[in-house]
């Protein structure tokens, strides 16, 4: 643990870990303009729950002008940017994460996608933000869109499902509750120093609760995903691709990742969260329950809806497994 004292004088003790020792050159790469692309999805999905997305269409000049806003935003003097916070979920937040005692080296926006739900501290972003920054999100949301439902209508194909449109629909639908995170993980030069060889978290380790979450960094590494026996690598940055990762009923498995600051450079990145609208049943599919010997296989989670799943999330810390709250006994 390190203590940082913030601009009110408050002291927060942020967790700090050892450096991974290499880089990870196993995380499975999607080429979304691959006939075959389809089934490369579903195998990395089953595999590792995230993947890397190349050839995926989306403009540079998109990504370039949003990440230029994001760090005129974030490059602000703090009175400024506390204006369009605390954090309600939404809106921007400074080294405290989520409601129950969460911190990390980062400061971020969250803002909600469905005009219809906007929460107040995204509204007061968005009024008090030029035009320009509003316009890049916009086209940058609406190009993420296209590309999310893409990938969602290519799993459920690798999968064998006739109704292409079964994941994507829930995202695609206007009430769909999906969100758009801006995170800044400013340099740490001098808590670096003091501390030796160790990092700083960024972001502690979690599962993200929505169905699909669609990553791009700026060339800073600090993205670690833990594999299947436990042991944490570090993902190589790449800011021309998205880092994607999924979630289900056990077959396909979130994969559990952390960020950690980078003592003398700054990391952005801009994740777009797809999630179901609030009233819908999350539960597996029937097309996918295997059958085994003759009886059904039964889905491991009892039915919540995505509105009581969100309600109990908000009430877990980062690093708590939310599924096993709905888990059968
Ligand atoms: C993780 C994924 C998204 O960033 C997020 C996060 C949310 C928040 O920052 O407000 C949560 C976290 C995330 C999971 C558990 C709860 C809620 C912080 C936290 C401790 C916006 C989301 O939907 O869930």
């Amino acid at each position: 643990m390190v203590a940082v004292s913030q601009s009110n004088n408050e002291i927060l003790l942020i967790k700090t870990c050892k450096p991974a020792s290499s880089f990870f050159n196993g995380v499975p790469i999607i080429d979304l303009s691959h006939p075959e692309s389809k089934t490369h999805i579903v195998k990395a999905c089953e595999e590792f729950g995230f993947f890397k997305l190349v050839n995926h269409g989306v403009p540079f000049d998109f990504i370039a002008t949003l990440e230029r806003e994001a760090l005129s935003f974030f490059s602000k003097p703090q009175s400024e940017k506390n204006r369009a916070g605390p954090p309600d979920p939404f809106g921007y937040g400074s080294k405290r994460i989520g409601l129950n005692g969460d911190v990390g080296w980062v400061e971020y926006l969250l803002l909600n996608t469905n005009p219809d739900v906007i929460s107040p501290n995204s509204l007061f972003f968005f009024r008090h933000n030029p035009h320009i920054f509003s316009c890049a999100l916009e086209k940058y949301i609406a190009a993420m869109k296209k590309m999310c439902y893409e990938v969602l209508e290519l799993m459920a194909e690798g999968l064998g499902i006739e109704e292409r449109d079964v994941f994507s629909k829930l995202v695609r639908d206007e009430k769909s509750d999906s969100c758009f995170r801006m995170n800044h993980y400013p340099p740490c030069p001098e808590e670096a120093e003091a501390l030796g060889g160790r990092n700083l978290i960024g972001f502690g380790e979690h599962t993200d609760p929505q169905i699909i979450s669609m990553l791009r960094s700026n060339n800073t590494s600090g993205l670690q995903i833990c594999l299947r026996d436990g042991t944490w690598v570090s993902v190589p940055s790449d800011h021309t691709s998205f880092f994607i990762n999924v979630m289900t009923n056990g077959r396909f498995r979130s994969v559990k990742h952390r960020v950690l600051a980078e003592a003398s450079k700054s990391r952005v990145s801009m994740i777009y969260f797809g999630g179901p609208p609030l009233s819908e049943k999350i539960a597996p599919l029937a097309s996918l329950m295997r059958k085994e010997e003759e009886e059904e296989e039964e889905s491991l989670y009892k039915e919540f809806t995505w509105c009581e799943y969100k309600k109990a999330a908000y009430k877990t810390r980062l690093g708590d497994n939310r599924l096993s709250l709905f888990e059968k006994s």
